[in-house]
């Protein structure tokens, strides 16, 4: 009985060790400014790069559950730009001894929705159900704005421009193999070639990418 619990055991060894083990790959990379440079701090910030990898086969993904926020803190949201995935709540505080309002501008269709007016402490949460650029603002306070991304997938990080180096860097891990396309979004600047195609293995991935103005990305 005991040796052939012993064979049983050497049977399923062997046949995890052959079984396909699908690794998720790591796609890595620069992001250099060609011809530009940015301003890295303040409100006026344009430090931040959305990389994505949108898979080219279509997928349902499942929004994580858990809340992410956006502040609106000293007459500035907080942050500045955020990615987040379709059907991700999103929490929007208001930190500030003043009443706030939340108005979204959805570039694509030009359309605006108000989710509201709120005072001191208090939270509004949105739960966005396309993708997109969706500029965030504020009625009561016209110089407040942030810039919201939305993907149906789960693949995207954002990379932070270096104030010296005016390069920034990215890493966005647990992707499986497959086909994507690579996309960097800027507030001002659009990426080289505008996106590209790569193949995503299980070996870590390197692409490096130049963003720059709109009239020299083509
Ligand atoms: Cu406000």
């Amino acid at each position: 009985m005991r040796r052939y619990g012993l064979l049983v055991t050497a049977f399923l060894f062997c046949q995890f060790l052959m079984s396909p083990v699908i690794r998720a790959g790591t796609v890595m990379g620069t992001i250099k400014l060609e011809r530009a440079r940015v301003v890295t701090e303040g409100a006026k910030s344009s430090r931040d790069v959305v990389i994505s990898l949108e898979p080219v086969e279509k997928q349902a993904f499942t929004a994580p559950s858990k809340h992410i926020e956006m502040d609106q803190k000293g007459l500035v949201f907080i942050p500045h730009v955020m990615a987040v995935q379709m059907g991700t709540p999103v929490d929007f505080l208001n930190s500030d001894n003043d009443r706030h309002n939340v108005y979204f501008l959805f570039e694509s269709t030009g359309e605006t929705l108000d989710i509201g007016t709120w005072g001191p402490g208090q939270t509004v949460t949105h739960t966005f159900t396309e993708t997109g650029e969706v500029i965030t603002l504020c009625q009561l306070h016209l110089e407040m704005a942030a810039y919201i991304l939305i993907f149906d997938h789960p693949y995207f990080t954002i990379a932070e421009i270096d104030s010296d180096s005016q390069t920034a860097s990215f890493q966005i891990d647990g992707v499986p193999p497959g086909d994507y396309v690579l996309k960097a979004w800027h507030k001002k600047l659009k990426m080289k070639g505008e996106s590209r195609p790569i193949s995503v293995g299980s070996d870590p991935l390197t692409a490096d990418l130049v963003i720059t103005k709109k009239k020299y990305a083509k």
